[in-house]
């Protein structure tokens, strides 16, 4: 990429981010059809009423939900929350 063969740097580094932690399973969802605050909140509180859910994160301008939850969720229940809210579970 750098056009560099030694020391190159730019090469893929490590992720230093576990995909589980201590506080929860951290997964990214991706929602179409979000465009503003109002479309993060409801997303936001469907995703907050399914069972072990601890945080909901959204960025509307990627469409990049992160939900923490105690467990794995399961895919079909993500989607049908996001459904209710009015979007769509992009997979
Ligand atoms: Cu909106």
């Amino acid at each position: 990429m750098c056009g560099s063969d030694t020391a190159c740097t730019c090469a893929s580094s490590p992720t230093t981010e576990p995909a589980t932690s201590p506080d929860g399973t951290r997964t990214v969802y991706q929602i179409a059809g979000m465009t503003c605050g109002g479309c993060a909140g409801r997303v936001s509180r469907q995703l907050t009423d399914l069972p072990g859910v601890r945080d909901v994160s959204v960025d509307v301008a990627s469409g990049a939900v992160t939900v923490t939850s105690t467990e794995r969720l399961d895919d079909d229940s993500v989607a049908a929350a996001v459904t209710a809210a009015g979007y769509q579970l992009v997979r």
